[in-house]
């Protein structure tokens, strides 16, 4: 491999580039016309126009997309996240066209696509799954039948789903039917798939993710977890290696359900198996996610490892170098995802121009970062700006280490959502790991952040005066 494409932007596109220049690859960006200054563009060593803003006309062009590559000479296309990561057609016509695709096949992608198909490639593996079950449905009389068999509440889920949409809590009988037809419309106009089905409502769980790898000589190892449990609306805000909860015997039983979940699937590459884990530390599988994810970097510190370079490793056909015994966990770490939202306005996308914009450095700190001072943000994209990711002995120096790096990073033009992470480690359930899913709806709201923020800025304000004085003394002193 001596040439990659990499078919994304903003700090995804920079964190593969870095992994092939050390690996002595040479890299293709693509962009589009808004895109033309921005850092992904300057940092590859060539970079193609591929069309206007909006991602339809740019990033999602496939086709496209793969015509530059080999016009250029390209040998393989990282997809990064969003975008073309986990459609299947388009990692199949790569395929077709001699190039590698940096992911699984596209079979896999398909079937892991579809949460009723990843349920049933997965049925014959002894892999723990929420009661429920595992066919499409439609008939609301059918659905009550279940429904009391499961009992309530029960979670109407859209197979075709992602982030939350086209889910329903339903409580009692009598809010059944009207419920599921919502869900079904939900889903049709949302994935053109009005396909859902059911499952028993987990109440309070902890959302735990496990990292894998596979080659093609039917290798497959585990990473051990990340814990994502702090999001708002099916946003993840602050991600962690390992949880504070997983003791080693858990730890080693869901790595191995993991494993068991990307053979099943003929997997290849990175990927991620989504479990809930209840009150009683019963865990059950939700999903597999057929991408790098945006939190992988918590895995590498913990582990040691560069997950690109595993990823780039197998797709050109070698086996893992590392085997499941070799892994060991050190160290804890954190990562918050730093968005032009403002946390004050119910996280409304803050874009606008970067009047400062300064990123903290240290020892334990890493900021997978996208942007610089001086940028506008485009509306058109996500607006995460970067990832700040801090690294520790344990899990509550990661913590303070957190709190000086926000402290730390400086950013004025636009709101972001740093002070909501220093809301999020400086708060008692955080710290002492007793949260689940429900964290921020529970514990945060605008108001204990607003006033935390004023007092901030007070204090700011009366050592900028202390010090104002200071310096009007000196200079009457000798007078
Ligand atoms: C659940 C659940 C409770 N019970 N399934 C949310 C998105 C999708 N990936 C699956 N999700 C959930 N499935 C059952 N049977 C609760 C959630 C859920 C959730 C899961 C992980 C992280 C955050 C969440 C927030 C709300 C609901």
């Amino acid at each position: 491999m001596r040439k990659l494409l990499v078919a994304n932007r903003g700090e995804i596109a920079i964190r593969v580039m870095t992994t092939a220049k050390k690996m002595g690859i040479k890299t293709v960006a693509i962009y589009s016309t808004i895109d033309r200054n921005a850092p992904h563009v300057k940092f590859a060593d060539e970079a193609v126009c591929i069309g206007e803003a909006p991602s339809n006309q740019s990033y999602l062009l496939g086709s496209k997309i793969i015509e530059v590559a080999k016009q250029l000479d390209v040998d393989a296309i990282h997809p990064g996240y969003g975008f073309l990561s986990e459609n299947a057609n388009f990692a199949e016509e790569v395929e077709q066209n001699n190039l590698i695709f940096i992911g699984p096949k596209s079979k896999a992608i398909k079937v892991m696509g579809s949460k009723l198909a990843a349920k049933d490639a997965v049925k014959a593996y002894d892999i723990p799954m929420v009661p429920g079950i595992d066919e499409a449905i439609t008939d609301v009389v059918k659905a009550k039948a279940i429904a009391k068999e499961i009992g309530f509440p029960i979670l109407i889920k859209a197979s075709a789903g992602g982030g939350g949409k086209g889910m329903r809590v339903v409580e009692k009988e009598s809010d059944l039917e009207s419920q599921m037809q919502r869900a079904i419309s939900e889903a049709t106009s949302a994935f053109g798939d009005g396909s859902v089905f059911i499952e028993k409502y987990v109440a309070s769980p902890r959302h735990i993710e496990i990292q894998i790898m596979a080659d093609s000589h039917g290798n497959t190892i585990h990473l051990f977890e990340r814990e994502c449990s702090v999001q708002r609306r099916h946003q993840k805000v602050v991600e962690e290696a390992p949880s504070a909860v997983l003791t080693p015997e858990l730890r080693s039983k869901m790595g191995e359900a993991a494993v068991k979940v990307a053979k099943a699937c003929d997997y290849l590459g990175a990927g991620t198996v989504e479990f809930l884990l209840d009150e009683n530390h019963n865990f059950y599988f939700l999903e597999m996610n057929t991408r790098l994810q945006v939190e992988h970097p918590v895995s590498e510190l913990i582990t040691g490892t560069d997950l690109v370079e595993l990823q780039i490793r197998v797709a050109r056909g070698e086996q893992l170098s590392i085997q499941q015994e070799d892994l060991q966990i050190n160290g804890h770490a954190l990562e918050l995802r730093v968005y032009a939202e403002d946390p004050l306005n119910d996280f409304l996308p803050s874009v606008g121009h970067l009047d400062t914009y300064q990123i903290p450095i240290g020892e334990g700190i890493r900021v997978d970062n996208g942007f610089e001072e001086g940028m506008d943000i485009p509306i058109y994209y996500d607006p995460m700006l970067s990832k700040l990711i801090t690294y520790g002995k344990t899990r509550e120096e990661a913590i303070e280490l957190m709190i000086k790096a926000i402290g730390n990073y400086h950013v004025k033009g636009v709101q972001t959502t740093l002070p909501f992470g220093k809301f999020v480690c400086e708060h008692e359930a955080f710290r002492s790991g007793k949260f689940d899913t429900h964290f921020v709806k529970k514990h945060y709201t605008p108001e204990i952040l607003h006033s935390e923020m004023e007092e901030e800025a007070k204090i700011a304000a009366m050592i900028a005066m202390k010090q104002y004085l200071k310096d009007q003394e000196i200079i009457r002193l000798p007078l």
